[in-house]
This record gives C-alpha cells, structure tokens and sequence, in this order.
C-alpha cells in the first residue's frame, strides 16, 4: 500500500471503483477514462510499480486475470476483439504508478490502429 497512490486507494475502498473482479491477490474494474466502453484495467492489490517489480507468482496471477477477463469483457460489450497492454514506465505513458493491464474493447473501423513500435 502506498499513501499516495489512486489505485491503492481503490483496492483501500477509498477511492470508489467499478470492480469487474476480485480476489485475494488481482483487483479489476473499469477505467475512469475509457478509450472504449467497457475498458478494463487489471491491477496486483499490492503496489508495484513496474511489471518486473512483481515476483513471478503475482505476475502470473495478474496475467492469468487479464487472459480470463479479455473474453469476459468483449462479451459484454458484444466487441469483436481488444487491445491489451501494459504502459511500464513514464516514458511509456503510464501515468499511475501502479501497474495496471488495460484491456481495450475495439470495433471494426474504430480507428484506433494497432499498437506500433515508437519510430526512432
Ligand atoms: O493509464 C492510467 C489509466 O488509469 C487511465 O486510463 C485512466 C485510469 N484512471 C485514473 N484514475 C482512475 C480511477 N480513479 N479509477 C479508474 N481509472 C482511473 P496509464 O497506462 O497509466 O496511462
């Protein structure tokens, strides 16, 4: 836990959350801030900063949450497929420093595009 932290706060019952799923170790619930409806993020309950800050038995459980809740989700939002991703770092684009996996609901023609690699 750490003081400063939103998403801390959310798995507190703090701050409130729309959780999609819970157990002892993984938080889910649906992003503030969807790029689509139905965006999902997927969180360690203990904070943890990047993906390598995890040990591999938490890392495997909130894998394993992302991977089950990815069909979960299109089905509930009747979406075709998802962007799943995790921003890992600043200079990535995360801007909570808690790590979170963003499961994305995409349509066709929704023009969002695939995730590229950064030109150098
Ligand atoms: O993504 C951080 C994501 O976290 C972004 O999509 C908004 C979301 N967010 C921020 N605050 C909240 C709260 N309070 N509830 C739910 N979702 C939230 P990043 O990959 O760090 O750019």
């Amino acid at each position: 836990m750490s003081e400063d932290c939103i998403f801390c706060g959310i798995v507190a019952g703090d701050i409130p959350g729309r959780t999609v799923y819970e157990d002892e170790d993984v938080l889910a619930f649906l992003d503030a801030n969807p790029l689509a409806p139905g965006h999902t993020l997927v969180i360690p309950k203990a904070h943890h900063e990047r993906l390598n800050d995890m040990d591999d038995g938490l890392a495997g459980s909130v894998l394993g949450t992302l991977n089950a809740l990815v069909p979960v989700v299109e089905d509930a939002v009747d979406a075709p497929a998802t962007t799943v991703a995790f921003n890992n770092g600043p200079e990535a684009g995360q801007e909570v420093p808690h790590v979170h996996g963003h499961i994305v609901p995409r349509f066709e023609g929704d023009g969002g595009g695939p995730i590229h690699t950064v030109a150098g």
